[in-house]
């Protein structure tokens, strides 16, 4: 094997795994009731002290932290170790409200790097390896996070960061870049653009790492398909590091959250009790081997099931699904709740291209959705009757998957602009609070 993968991590015992968290999570909540007022006073406030804490099972004690206490503790509230020891700040791509930044030492940059490393090596990632990463860098994680991890693996890494399309083929093409990394929005527009070119032969992909926003398995398979590769989830969010919180293996099955670094727990997002393994709720973690920017159960806001069986790749741990929407995200739409991923799945199934936008409005008190879908061009140039049609076969199955009667707009090819980072797929004009 070449440098990176860590089966002696990777594949440890759940007991050793267990060890590991134990430890670490005694000496991080240490670590932040000595350091952080902020965590002082909740913890105080709750009743706990830190040692009440004395292994994974006494997590449970501990108060929830939300985006609301970040945006609160904005900038530096939250922060554990000196400004001084710090040597990077990345932050959301949030469009409301306060940012939300996170600090890293070295350290911390080091672990990140590690988990993104684990990402790449798991999707076939080796020392010989071209990673082209189109995510943005920045104050977004995507870019500097997946650069890291490359870094580690030894690959040369194209530091492309998102945008200028024709450049990023000709790089590509011109480089033999054999790993993608992007948003999965930005893949299918890169194979799109491809294909439109008629370059799909002179391009060496062979994996694509793809995260930081919803897709589905039929979108998968057509990025799958066009790039002639192997697509890869990627997932993590910038309060608990950014990519590389957990990734898929060649399972394809789930991704593997890296539990020597983060311990994963699934809540019910509206009593906030604790669900065992299997069932669905909200994703909650608390990263154990953090220095400057420690959070213990943070809300992620994500829906997901948690799954401990044993993975055909030998890596033992947990698998967290495909995030199913948030907790936040989800539209309710006449009252019954819409997630985007089931709208994408219904267009996939049938054969569009995942250029799609949602509009949700509001007229004399009732909701209505509407969903513009791109038509492809040989569906462009057919008569205005089979449009018609068609559009009404995807009300009638949007109808079977949601409940509810949805306006589809089919439109002209590459009308819906294009993204290159996190597709904006909703555009909720009601105004609900
Ligand atoms: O999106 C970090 C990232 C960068 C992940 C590159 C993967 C690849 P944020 O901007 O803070 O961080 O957004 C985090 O994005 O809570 C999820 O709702 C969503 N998200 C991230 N990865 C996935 C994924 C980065 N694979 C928020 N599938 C998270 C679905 C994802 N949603």
């Amino acid at each position: 094997m070449p440098n990176y993968y860590q089966p002696e991590i990777e594949c440890a015992s759940r007991e050793q795994i267990r060890a590991w968290q134990d430890e670490r999570l005694v000496n991080t909540v240490r670590h932040v009731y000595k350091n952080v007022p902020y965590y002082r006073e909740m913890m105080d406030q709750k009743g706990v002290s830190p040692d009440d804490i004395r292994s994974v099972d006494d997590l449970h004690k501990l108060p929830f932290l939300t985006k609301d206490d970040l945006r609160n503790a904005y900038p530096y509230g939250l922060l554990a170790m000196p400004l001084s020891d710090c040597v990077r700040i990345q932050s959301t791509s949030g469009t409301t409200g306060r940012r939300v930044v996170a600090f890293y030492t070295q350290h911390d940059i080091d672990l990140w790097d590690d988990c993104c490393a684990r990402a790449i090596m798991a999707a076939g990632g080796t020392k010989d390896d071209v990673v082209h990463v189109s995510y943005g860098y920045g104050l977004f994680t995507g870019g500097p996070g997946l650069n890291g991890g490359s870094h580690k693996v030894g690959s040369l890494t194209l530091p492309m960061s998102s945008g200028n399309t024709e450049r990023q083929i000709q790089f590509m093409c011109d480089l033999g870049s054999t790993i993608l990394c992007c948003t999965p929005s930005y893949a299918a527009y890169l194979a799109e653009s491809i294909h439109e070119r008629g370059m799909q032969d002179q391009i060496k992909l062979k994996a694509g790492i793809f995260g930081a926003e919803a897709w589905s398995e039929e979108m998968r398979q057509d990025i799958q398909n066009k790039l002639g590769i192997k697509a890869y989830d990627i997932y993590g969010l910038t309060e608990i590091s950014g990519p590389g919180v957990s990734f898929e293996c060649s399972d394809q099955t789930g991704m593997h959250i890296n539990e020597d670094h983060f311990i994963a727990e699934i809540i019910d997002p509206n009593t906030g009790e604790v669900l065992p393994d299997g069932e669905k709720g909200e994703l909650v973690f608390t990263s154990i081997t953090k220095e400057a920017f420690p959070l213990l159960r943070y809300r992620t806001r994500d829906i997901c099931v948690l799954n401990r069986e044993p993975c055909s790749c030998g890596r033992t741990h947990v698998k967290m699904s495909k995030p199913m929407g948030r907790s936040d995200d989800m539209l309710i739409v006449k009252g019954v709740n819409v997630f985007p991923s089931q709208i994408e799945t219904v267009l996939m199934n049938k054969g569009y291209p995942a250029n799609y936008q949602i509009i949700v409005s509001r007229e004399n008190n009732s909701d209505k959705i509407e969903v513009l879908v791109e038509m492809t061009p040989e569906m462009f140039s057919d008569e205005l009757s089979r449009v018609s049609a068609k559009e009404k076969e995807l009300v009638d199955a949007m109808k079977a998957m949601l409940g509810i009667y949805v306006v589809v707009k089919l439109v002209a090819p590459k009308s819906i602009a294009r993204s290159e980072g996190k597709a904006v797929r909703v555009v909720d004009k009601r105004k609900l609070y």
